[in-house]
């Protein structure tokens, strides 16, 4: 099986724009490109596979490039919706700083930014040498374009095409990269660049979509609750991250694997078996966190995330570090109380129970603790001093109800 097979595999293949593109690169050897505008300040779980892909042709013996769009970024690709607002120079420099650390430490690949080239082309060379190629009802006739034409799109977003055409001219001119890669939201900017090759030097240049990763609605993959899943550890904890993939749809989690892992095709089909035949150990959900917060963030970040996991579902939370114990409670409503509150109104007050006799109930059932500790004493006490680090006390109803308390 030779990468192209492989990729097709595990769905990576969308758009192609020749049938050569197979045999290029089952080859090896080729320079080829995939690029990103600085819109954010980091990359999210969205864009993680379309980077990877990135690694697995550098694997399979080609060069890969990353693009950081300083230049594009100033300009804004057209969104399908609306019109995007403009992010200040400032803003854009901030995020490209971001975004080449995350990506030089994540995939360690060679990157470039655009705005060192575009930057020194004048408007009349632009229109001269470049506009001079693109035919109005050649853009007009673009998905993106076509789908913004009824509420309307300016001329500077419309241009968008253009700089991102001339970039793989300039590439290709400059470091003989003959291909792009990307989601496939970005297939007719990469065709306007192969045509601008095609016309401009006579050569022929390529380019590959994938698609974009879904959940099984339809709608968007890599939020939960409206929340992004990012790359950066300090914006989503690898803990929160185990919980996005162990929560993952049972039908989507083996596309999944095939998108943002490098596990074989054979523990793959594995794990679909597992999947469809003991879904109730969740293998691959496992294997996916596994893989994808080893891959990101090493192998300590991974094992935490896991005992942090294991604690919370019915262990011992004094066995966490207090970074841990404030990583598994994070996304809980922090309720802020009186230092010396006693637990019975504690527990009405965080909504572990509607009245003082359901909680007396609860903690005569043994079904109460606070820090770790079982409570059979109805008028126990909470106190600052015996918070974590005099900051978190975490009150526990049955085996998964978690309320986080501060004074
Ligand atoms: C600019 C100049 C080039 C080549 C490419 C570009 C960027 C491209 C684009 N890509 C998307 C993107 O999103 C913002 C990331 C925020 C950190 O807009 N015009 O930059 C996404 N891309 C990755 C995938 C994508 C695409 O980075 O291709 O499909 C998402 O998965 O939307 O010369």
């Amino acid at each position: 099986m030779g990468i192209y097979e492989e990729l097709e595999w595990r769905g990576l293949i969308k758009d192609v724009s020749s049938p050569e593109i197979r045999e290029l690169l089952n080859k090896g050897g080729l320079t080829f490109y995939i690029g990103t505008d600085p819109t954010g300040d980091s990359l999210h779980i969205g864009h993680f596979s379309s980077f990877l892909i990135s690694r697995r042709l550098k694997d399979a013996g080609h060069n890969p490039i990353l693009l950081v769009g300083g230049g594009t970024g100033l300009i804004g690709d057209p969104k399908p919706e609306a019109e995007r607002p403009m992010i200040t120079k400032e803003e854009v420099e901030h995020n490209i700083n971001c975004l080449k650390a995350q990506a030089e430490k994540i995939f360690g690949f060679e990157v470039v930014n655009n705005y060192d080239w575009l930057k020194d082309i004048s408007y009349i060379d632009m229109l001269r040498d470049t506009g001079k190629y693109f035919n109005i009802p050649y853009m007009l006739n673009k998905d993106i374009i076509r789908r913004r034409l009824d509420q309307g799109i300016t001329y500077t977003e419309f241009s968008y095409m253009l700089l991102q055409a001339y970039d793989f001219y300039h590439l290709y001119k400059e470091k003989n990269c003959i291909m792009q890669v990307a989601g496939q939201d970005q297939w007719g900017n990469i065709t306007s660049g192969i045509e601008l090759i095609r016309r401009k030097l006579g050569k022929e240049a390529y380019g590959f979509t994938m698609p974009l990763l879904t959940k099984s609605d339809g709608s968007k993959f890599g939020k939960t609750n409206g929340k992004a899943i990012w790359l950066d550890i300090n914006k989503t904890s690898a803990y929160e991250m185990y919980q996005f993939f162990i929560n993952s749809e049972d039908d989507k989690v083996i596309d999944y694997l095939k998108f943002l892992t490098f596990l074989s095709r054979e523990e793959i089909e594995k794990l679909e078996v597992s999947n469809r035949e003991e879904p109730h150990l969740r293998l691959a959900h496992k294997a996916l966190a596994r893989e994808v917060i080893t891959f990101l963030h090493g192998e300590e970040a991974y094992k935490s995330a896991v005992r942090i996991a294991e604690v919370f579902f019915g262990g011992d939370i004094r066995e966490l570090s207090f970074e841990e114990l404030k990583e598994g409670t994070a996304d809980l409503e922090k309720h802020t109380l009186e230092d010396g509150t006693p637990l019975i109104n504690a527990l009405v007050a965080v909504g572990a129970c509607k009245s003082n006799r359901e909680a007396r109930d609860l903690i005569k059932g043994s079904s109460i603790s606070v820090n770790g500790v079982k409570v059979n004493d109805m008028n126990f006490v909470l106190k600052k001093e015996d918070a974590f680090h005099e900051e978190l006390t975490i009150l526990r109803k049955g085996k998964k109800f978690y309320y986080a308390v501060s004074f």
